[in-house]
């Protein structure tokens, strides 16, 4: 069953390639919640489930996605992939392997050819939070609550930076 944020419609879709890559993408997802973005989240992969992703990316745009967050590891064919069959924007989002540490994720999302982009974010957690950012900005584009969400959030993280160094931070 995905897991979808409240009952409105969603707006961007969440997908990674393995349950294992939820302790990332659960960033992005805390994120979206917190701008208040209507989502869904589901596991998708490019190599084990290579039907679900035909179906999912080649219909995000009729069923009303405005943009598409792909989080995978190791050998990332996900975003790339579900770029290839969307116009909508997809952001990649590489996740820390164990074996390389993520940059054979980072490199495999980051090098696309010329002709399909793919928003390429930080490894892990720092990319998993941006790309919901980015997402939210995306839609905000035609949504002000939205945009006005994430303007919000960026002034509550402004607002929490000390002017100096504490040895008992809160
Ligand atoms: C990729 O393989 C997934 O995105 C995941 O990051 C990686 C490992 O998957 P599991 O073996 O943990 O299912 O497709």
């Amino acid at each position: 069953m995905a897991k979808i944020s409240a009952k409105r419609r969603p707006l961007v879709g969440l997908i990674m390639g393995s349950q294992s890559d939820w302790a990332t993408m659960r960033h992005a997802a805390e994120t979206l919640d917190t701008l208040g973005v209507p989502y869904e989240a589901r596991i998708v992969s490019a190599h084990r489930t290579p039907k679900r992703l035909v179906a999912y990316a080649s219909g995000a745009k009729e069923r009303g996605l405005k943009a598409i967050i792909a989080g995978a590891g190791g050998a990332a064919h996900l975003p790339g992939m579900t770029a290839s069959m969307t116009p909508l924007p997809v952001l990649g989002v590489p996740v820390e392997s164990a074996a390389l540490k993520g940059m054979d994720s980072l490199l495999s999302i980051v090098q696309m050819p010329a002709g399909i982009p793919v928003g390429t974010l930080a490894i892990g957690k720092s990319g998993a939070i941006n790309s919901a950012l980015l997402a939210a900005s995306i839609v905000g584009l035609g949504d002000a609550k939205i945009m006005a969400a994430v303007e919000r959030w960026r002034l509550r993280q402004t607002e929490a930076v000390a002017d100096a160094p504490s040895d008992t931070p809160p």
